[in-house]
Order: C-alpha cells, then structure tokens, then sequence
C-alpha cells in the first residue's frame, strides 16, 4: 500500500493546526510549508523515505530532519507520535469545525478548553445557547458568524475539491485497465462533469469476467478500506474519497456511461425524450418498445437499439453526443435537439494568463520564474498582477503605489529580454463602496488591472462589482464572488446584471481556475455569456506548478457554454492586448 504524497501532507497540516489550537509558535508554519511541499514533490515521498531513508526525504525544501523522520515514523507505523499525542490531548473533529468560516484553529481550541467543543453540533449548540460569549477573547458577534455559517459547513462535510478527485478517478482507472481483464474503463458522474466539488467517485468498466475486476479494485493499493463488495460492483475509500465501481457487459457499456454520468436533472429529460418516441432508455440499453404492452415489466424488455456506446444512445434519441460538462438539465437536450450546442473550448486554445503573482507580493518565485515557467509551457504572454495594498490585505502582502511604479519599471525589463510579452498588472481590491485601493492615474499606466473583491465578502454584491467593472481603467473583475470552496460561499452577484454592465464597459469576467475557488461557476459562466460578456480564464498562480490549474478553468468554462471566442486567454497576443486598450 503506497501513501501518497497528498494523504502524508494531510497528516502534517492536521499536526499544524493542532499545534496552533495549543497556541504553540512558528512549528505550525513549518509543518505547513513541508507539508505543501510534500504535496508538491514530483516523487512519491513515502517511497523516497523507505527506499533512501530520511536524508532523501531532507533533500525536499523546508523539510528538516525533525519532519522528515515523523516521514519515515508514519511509512513504518501507520501513525506519528506526536500527532497521535496531540490528537488525545485535543480530541476535536478539526477539519470539521476549522471548515465553518472565521473558526480557525485558535477557534476550535479555546472553545474545547472552555466548553468543551468538539464537533459541529456541538458548536452550533453552544453559539445558540449564548455560551460562546461567555469566552475571554469572543463576543455575540461569532456568535452569529457561526449561526450563518455552521449549514453551509455541514452540507461541505464529505464532498471533496475536484482537484482532489480528478487524479484518484486518474489512478484507479489506470490500475484497471492496467491489472485486470478490461474492455474500456472511464470514469463517470460528477466527476465526468468536472462539477468543482465531488461527492464520491464514479468509476465504471467493461468486462466479461466481473468477479476478476472486483477482486482487483479492492486489491488497488491505494484503497484504505473495502467499504463494500458484491456481484459486479464495489466501494472502497481512496484518500479519504469513496470510490464507487460498477461493472457491466462491453454491449451495456455506453447505456451505462450515460446513465452514471447523470446528472439526475439531464437523465429526467432523456428519458422523456425516450418515451416519446416509444423508446426506453436506462442503465442497460435504449430499448425500442412501441409493440410491447408493458414495458415497465423489465429492464431488458423490448428490442436493444442502442448501448455499446454512449453516442448510440443519444443517437437512438435523435441527438448528437454531448459534452458530460453541459449534462446538468439547463437546455442542453433542446440545444442538442436543434443542432445548436456550443463548440465548446479545448485546452490548447489557451494562449496566456492574465492573474499571476510574484514574491514581490505573497508568490513564492521571482518575476522571471514566473515568466519563465510561461514560456516552457508555450505561452505567448503573461500578465504579473500582483496584489495592492487595501481591504483584505493583511501582513504587508499589498505593494503601495511605489512598489507597483519600481514593479512597473521591472517589469518593462523583463518584457524586453523575455521570449513572450509580459504585461504590466497589478490585481487592485474593491472595497465594500466599488471603489479601488490604487490611484487611479497609476491604474491608467498599467497594461491590465485585475480588480477583485477580498474584503466584506457577505451580502450582495452586485452595485460593487458593477462599479468596478465600469471603472475606465480596469480590465478584468477577478474571482467576482470571492467564494472558497467548502469555507465561504462568497458575495451573492446578480451576475446577468454584472455581465450586462461588464460586456457594456469592455470588461472581461474571470474564471479563477485555482481550483479552491473556481469562481465564476459554471451556470454564471453561461448567464454572462448570455449577455455578450467576453470572460476571461485565470489561474491567479502563486508558484509556476499553479500555472497547471488553468485545465479546471478551460472545464468550468465549458460547463458555461463557452467557445474560444468567449474567453480572452485563447485570443491571440494583438488582440488581448487591444482588448486591454480599449
Ligand atoms: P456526487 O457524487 O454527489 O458528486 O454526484 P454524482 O452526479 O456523481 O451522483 P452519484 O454518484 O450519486 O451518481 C452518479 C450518477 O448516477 C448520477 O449523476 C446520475 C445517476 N444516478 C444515480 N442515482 C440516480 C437516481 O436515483 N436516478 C437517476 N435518474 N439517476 C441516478
Ligand atoms: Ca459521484
Ligand atoms: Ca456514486
Ligand atoms: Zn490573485
């Protein structure tokens, strides 16, 4: 059983925040830094330990001999003492309660010391009762903070970032196909649709030995747990994800591919699409039943038309395929029907990223890296956008005017010696009036500005955002809601009537590929489209591996309907550059 590098930087951000629960200094900061940095490591890292020992494990950045043999302690043991330690000393579900907003492991362990708070329930019973501002350091105020938060926590509980998903979907479907007698093998359901946050996993193969391919899945390595096991299908948990398999006859595979990829709401539809035409579509075929009388009485019953693959399907239905990103029941089977779906963007028509950061302000790589990593990965251009100082920033991460005027100048140079066009940005704040945190002259100057909410993310947002985007000098609204996955659901935003008023002023929208936030969802991607909004596709990359979430923009943009033309990034450089002009 390897351990991935994910499942032991988890280990070490939980001994984080236990240790900052116990208010216990900088350790908490440097197991975090190993931690990302394990996550990172292009090597297995627990294989690393055990193969070359713990001066290998040292070799990674920030990861010292302390950390590095609490490494090798948990691929021996399967535990870590001191976190094991920590643990009972502070017995409190931690990822649980630190996910409502504003509870922060600091939180979590004053309110175990003096309520003795140790889940969600318990939390939320405790603000009810007013006991929480009986606490030295908290008021009515968290209170309430908790009370509007605590729902949209526990309905987060259990549903994973699709950037944790996406490679477990990519593993067990490649074991399988690698160990075990397989005709196709795909993944399916949310996942397939690139939805941004993933219930369980969906995993779905062709076989005529089903026994052999079951017995495989709950062999995988990296299966933590058999949560079930039966007749062609099994469950198990991956990574603290659970992963569904289902196996089903190579001439059923499409029916199938069709019917767990859902969603329930595009299903619904095409099934009465189905009955229309005195067909019956399910899990196992399209089946033509016009001469039979009761074609409830089976799953099987009537003639098989369609079901080996998924395009026969919608073919029996008289539709051509579609995309799994546009199967959520929002028009895509009338499109389909009419011959107007979209010719949705493709990953290599991205051209550039106009939201990146450097150490000039809280990236870790120095402009040139950033620039660098830009040019290997074929970009034509980049824009450096990094933060100014205004609402949301805190510990001097923000550039003043000056700094941005000394970026501006380096960044001139870099433009002359790079191989790709780097402009000059800078990412602006909107306060809770619209207004920017940069003088508006210096705005002028810049080739792009990013201007985006980070502060007073609650209420509604839209005569904010609508200000901003009309502002002259900006270019982009960056991650318009400010939502964090699983933390806070961000600005509420009439986004229609933002795109009508971003589209009017030449403002492009962002889709924040960083998959923390993929903001503007989806269905807001599709409104503003709607309303002739150019939207444009972002990683807001602090580090150059960031640069690789740009393919959880191209899919969210696609789960909105977008062709290339709708967003900026697949423009070539003259006319981005115009763009940004006008
Ligand atoms: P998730 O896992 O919550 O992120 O979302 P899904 O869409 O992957 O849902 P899941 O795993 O429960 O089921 C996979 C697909 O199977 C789902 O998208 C549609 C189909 N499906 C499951 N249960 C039903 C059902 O009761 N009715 C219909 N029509 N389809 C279903
Ligand atoms: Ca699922
Ligand atoms: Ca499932
Ligand atoms: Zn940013």
């Amino acid at each position: 059983m390897t351990i991935r590098n994910d499942e032991l930087a988890a280990r070490f951000e939980e001994l984080a925040d236990l240790l900052a629960a116990q208010d216990v200094e900088y350790k908490p900061v440097a197991y975090r830094r190993a931690a990302e940095n394990i996550r990172e490591h292009p090597e297995n890292v627990a294989t690393l330990a055990q193969e070359e020992g713990t001066d290998a494990v040292e070799r990674i950045d920030r990861v010292g001999e302390a950390i590095a043999s609490k490494v090798l302690e948990y691929v021996e043991n399967g535990e870590i003492d001191e976190l094991q330690e920590k643990r009972a000393e502070l017995p409190v579900e931690m990822v649980a309660l630190t996910s409502v907003e504003g509870v922060g492991p600091k939180t979590v362990g004053s309110l175990y010391e003096a309520l003795g708070v140790q889940t969600l329930d318990e939390l939320e019973a405790a603000a009810k009762n007013e006991e929480i501002r009986t606490v030295s350091g908290f008021g009515p105020k968290t209170e309430s903070n908790i009370l509007e938060n605590v729902d949209f926590a526990r309905q987060s509980q259990g549903r994973q970032l699709l950037s944790d998903a996406v490679p477990i979907g990519e593993t067990v479907t490649d074991y399988l196909t690698g160990t075990a007698p397989v005709e196709r093998c795909a993944v399916a359901g949310s996942l397939r649709r690139w939805r941004p946050t993933i219930g369980d996993v969906d995993a779905l193969v062709a076989s005529t030995n089903p026994q052999t391919v079951v017995d495989a899945f709950t062999d995988w390595p990296d299966a933590s747990r058999v949560i079930e096991a039966g007749t062609g299908k099994a469950s198990v948990r991956a990574n603290d994800v659970r992963v569904d398999l289902r196996v089903v006859e190579p001439a059923e595979f499409g029916a199938a591919l069709q019917y767990f990829t859902g969603s329930k709401d595009h299903n619904v539809e095409l099934r009465n699409r189905a009955i229309a035409r005195d067909l019956k579509v399910n899990e196992y075929g399209v089946f033509d039943v016009s001469g039979i009388d009761d074609p409830d009485a089976g799953q099987r019953v009537g003639d098989r038309v369609a079901g080996e693959t998924e395009s026969g399907v919608y073919d029996a239905l008289d539709l051509p395929p579609i995309p799994a990103e546009l199967r959520e029941g929002r028009g895509e089977i009338d499109a389909a029907a009419a011959g107007a779906l979209p010719e949705l963007l493709t990953l290599d028509a991205i051209r550039g990223d106009l939201h990146l950061h450097t150490e000039w302000s809280d990236g870790r790589n120095s402009i040139e890296e950033m620039v660098e990593a830009a040019t290997e990965r074929g970009y034509e251009y980049v824009c450096v956008t990094d933060h100014a100082e205004g609402p949301g920033m805190v510990g001097g991460v923000g550039l003043s005017d000056q700094q941005l005027e000394s970026q501006l100048s380096e960044l001139r140079a870099v433009d002359d010696d790079a191989e790709i066009d780097v402009f000059a940005g800078v990412e602006a704040n909107i306060d809770a009036d619209g207004r920017l945190s940069v003088d508006d002259a210096l705005l002028e100057r810049l080739d792009c500005v990013v201007a985006s909410p980070h502060a007073a993310l609650d209420g509604d947002g839209t005569d904010r955002l609508v200000t901003a985007a009309e502002h002259p000098a900006v270019d982009v609204v960056g991650h318009p809601t400010g939502r964090q996955l699983n933390r806070r659901s961000g600005l509420d935003v009439d986004v229609t009537a933002l795109a009508e008023a971003a589209a009017k002023a030449g403002t492009a929208l962002e889709i924040n590929a960083n998959p923390r936030r993929l903001d503007l969802r989806g269905a807001a991607v599709q409104a503003a489209i709607e309303q002739g909004a150019t939207v444009t596709i972002d990683t807001d990359a602090h580090r150059p591996g960031s640069y690789d979430y740009v393919r959880y923009g191209v899919h969210t943009a696609r789960r909105g309907w977008a062709e290339p033309s709708d967003v900026l990034t697949t423009w070539p450089t003259e006319d981005v550059r115009a763009f940004l002009d006008g």
